[in-house]
């Protein structure tokens, strides 16, 4: 018998066989928990702090299993004892501890610094109630609380405590630790989370709305709902103060554990800041140098200027955090005195208001406080960086031209090809190995086999097992019947306008109508959407609202449901995506060029074997230089239009809508009686105007290019010996994308964690 069956045996007094899933789940929990516990830590001198305010961690049990190079195993001699791992894995609840790809990137990450051995740890906060459940009711987006706590979960309890100020009171916190193993490793690294004690779930009413004014019941309650507009609420200053008064207090306690006088603190730590929510951790560090351990202020902005690292992740104006002195002084006002003298220092230095820490309305602008204090500044993907280096964040390139950088995000390929798509990850392993498992670059090896027929066979056969995978799980889980035999479109990423699900949907009714017209495509299409919404984010709303209508509308049409489908996945997460992907043929990322950060899903379409139909934004422009521009479909207009069209002013959208007529009909269609029937008339004609009147986002200025290069693309479909040669094309060349290179750049570029 091998090790965990005699563990669980013994733990649960009866065998496998006679075993419910659910005690086969808490026996492997407690099994890998305990293999866990005997990894020694990582022990470089100088440690990585990557604090985030999101860790979307995903399920756990079957990464943890596959990192500690047992999964195969296990799973093994539960199909002996009758039991399937899956079954096991539904078991688990997700954490739902983020928003979207920059909680999902900061998860990648502690996988890859555990794997590389590097000393870091992730540090947030532990959201009892997470981001909300999304549930559809009348065609529309409803918010739930998520509960995902239970009594036995990865969370492992510390005695860590701290006494975090705030104006009128001091809050204690407590710390949870997840142990995050390494691929094949004996070290481990932590997720440090910290919370507070009296989380009051009572202050629940309606949906998701609490009382937001009980701050020591609240304050880990719900992770904030919005993934870019900024809202002012003094919630999330609380947390995020929390969270970095927290992480500094834990840093300086190891440092001095380690042997450190604190005068060399940027010996033993070096901060990751995952975009601005964390940025306190500045001024945080410096008062507690200053008036705990009576280093002077000069010298303390000095060691803490030597230790921080600033990612940005958006170059959305609106998602720069400016925090009003107002706020901050209701909150953490002896902080606010600390700003104020780094807002003096800079000021003695640079005249130039656009780099001003404190700007006239009294805004603090925490992107500014960051750069000026960090000894790197970088962006998310090649573009990115040029765009923030050449047009946002110009004014502060020409002072710091050392401090930016480029880090191309990453993914982790254990948990999106070794788990998610084990089939392929096999077959890969026989056709060139495993070496790529911790050299990604080494799947080139298959450009070898672009042209090989029965790899393409063997390619489309594991496609279509997968496809049959995402439909047992869409029916049992989300009652949604996916045709297995139809060509699989998807867009998943969290909704906004920016990423334009709204100009999908406007293809999607282009295709409808078209099938009424009775021209038939050749092979069924299925579209299928994936996202929140954030709850405040009203047109977003109504774009989810869309979708649900034409969902409704086109899958119960006889006429055109044999050809298109439409399904909107609800509550989409991390357990969703892992299913989507692998049976993805089209991966959607159609973002207004210029507008994403990234995007970290194109990588993981692209390792499972879909082909990107998207602009060239964010990452997309390295997967095209990758793979080739022949192996990628691209259209639209580039970021350097876009950015002059915002700079002048001069694109109108009703001149797209009134001069062409395919656009105008798809556009028209929302209004149309078929859809108001079957929705919420005022959210329909709300999205109208904004499509026809102002379109922030520039829906409209791509559309005919995206139907063309769809239907290019539809038909390329039918030619699947071409197909498949670009499928392995985009496998082999994806191995940049690995997040073990982007941690690599960062350790030797940024961190020197040695
Ligand atoms: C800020 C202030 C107040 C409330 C909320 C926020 C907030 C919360 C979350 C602002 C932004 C976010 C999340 C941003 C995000 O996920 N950005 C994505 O980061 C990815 C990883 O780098 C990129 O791939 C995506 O392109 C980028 O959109």
């Amino acid at each position: 018998m091998s090790t965990f069956t005699t563990f669980a045996e013994t733990k649960l007094g009866k065998t496998l066989k006679e075993a419910s899933n659910e005690e086969i789940y808490l026996s492997l929990l407690d099994f890998v928990k305990e293999e866990a516990s005997h990894k020694e830590k990582n022990t470089a001198k100088r440690k990585v702090y990557y604090i985030s305010a999101e860790f979307l961690i995903g399920k756990l049990l079957s990464n943890n299993l596959i990192n500690l190079g047992i999964y195969k195993d296990i799973k093994k001699e539960l199909e002996e004892a009758g039991k399937s791992i899956s079954e096991i894995e539904d078991v688990e609840l997700e954490p739902s501890l983020g928003n979207g790809g920059l909680g999902r990137l900061a998860s990648c990450f502690i996988d890859s610094m555990s794997t590389l051995g590097i000393n870091g740890e992730g540090v947030g906060l532990n959201y009892h109630c997470g981001l909300f459940k999304q549930v559809f009711k009348n065609n529309q987006q409803d918010a739930e609380p998520n509960y995902w706590i239970e009594s036995d979960s990865w969370l492992v309890p510390t005695d860590i405590s701290y006494d975090v100020p705030f104006k009128n009171f001091i809050l204690k916190s407590r710390l949870d630790r997840i142990d995050v193993l390494g691929y094949n490793r004996n070290t481990k690294n932590y997720l440090n989370l910290f919370d507070i004690e009296g989380v009051d779930y009572g202050l629940i009413k309606d949906g998701i709305s609490f009382d937001k004014t009980e701050i020591k019941k609240n304050l880990t309650l719900f992770l904030y709902p919005d993934d870019s507009d900024l809202n002012g609420e003094l919630l999330r200053i609380y947390q995020q103060y929390f969270m970095v008064s927290n992480a500094a207090q834990l840093l300086i306690d190891e440092a001095i554990e380690r042997g450190s006088n604190l005068h060399d603190l940027a010996e033993y730590a070096y901060v990751q800041i995952n975009d601005t929510h964390p940025s306190m951790v500045i001024p945080e560090l410096i008062r507690l140098l200053t008036e705990k351990h009576t280093i002077s202020f000069e010298e303390a902005v000095s060691i803490v200027e030597q230790m921080i690292g600033y990612t940005n992740h958006t170059i959305l104006a609106e998602a720069l955090e400016k925090w009003p002195l107002d706020y901050l002084n209701e909150v953490v006002p002896h902080l606010v005195l600390i700003i104020e003298k780094l807002n003096e220092l800079i000021k003695a230095k640079y005249n130039d208001s656009r780099v001003q820490i404190i700007d006239e309305s009294g805004r603090v602008h925490m992107a500014h406080m960051d750069i000026h204090f960090a000894t790197s500044v970088n962006g998310v993907a090649a573009l990115h960086t040029d765009i923030l280096k050449n047009s946002e964040l110009k004014a502060f390139y020409d002072i710091y031209p050392d401090k930016f950088n480029n880090k191309t995000n990453g993914i982790t390929f254990r948990r999106w090809l070794e788990f998610a798509n084990q089939d392929l990850a096999d077959y890969i392993k026989e056709l060139i190995g495993d070496d790529y498992l911790t050299d990604a670059t080494k799947l080139e090896k298959l450009l070898a086999f672009a042209d090989d027929q029965s790899v393409h066979q063997h390619l489309s056969a594991i496609k279509h097992q997968n496809k049959l995978a995402l439909k047992r799980y869409l029916k049992d889980n989300k009652g949604i019947d996916l045709d297995e035999n139809s060509i699989i479109d998807t867009q998943i990423k969290r909704f906004h306008e920016y990423k334009r699900q709204q100009m999908n949907a406007l293809y999607v009714i282009h295709k409808y109508l078209d099938i009424k017209k009775g021209n038939l495509p050749k092979r069924k299409i299925t579209v299928i959407f994936g996202g929140k919404a954030a709850p405040a984010y009203i047109i977003a709303q109504d774009i989810i609202h869309l979708i649900l209508c034409l969902s409704e509308l086109i899958n119960n049409d006889p006429q055109v449901s044999p050809y298109l489908n439409v399904h909107l996945v609800e509550n989409y997460n991390v357990t969703v995506a892992e299913h989507l992907i692998p049976a993805t043929d089209i991966s959607e990322q159609i973002s207004l060029a210029s507008k994403e950060a990234s995007g970290t899903g194109n990588m993981k379409f692209m390792l499972n074997g879909a082909l990107t139909l998207g602009t060239m934004d964010g990452a997309n422009v390295e997967i095209a230089e990758l793979a080739g521009r022949y192996n990628i479909y691209t259209f639209g207009k580039d970021s350097d239009t876009i950015i002059d069209l915002y700079a002048n002013g001069s694109y109108v959208s009703r001149d797209y809508y009134e001069n062409n007529e395919l656009i105008k009909e798809a556009v028209d269609f929302i209004v149309s009686d078929d859809l108001v029937s079957l929705g919420n008339k005022e959210r329909l004609e709300r999205l109208y105007q904004e499509l026809i009147n102002k379109d922030w986002f520039m829906t409209l200025i791509d559309l005919d290019e995206y139907v063309a290069i769809k239907e290019q693309m539809l038909a390329d479909y039918e030619d699947q010996e071409k197909w498949m040669t670009k499928v392995v094309n985009n496998i082999a060349k994806s191995g940049f994308f690995s997040s073990d290179r982007t941690i690599e750049q960062y350790n030797d570029e940024i961190w020197h964690s040695n």
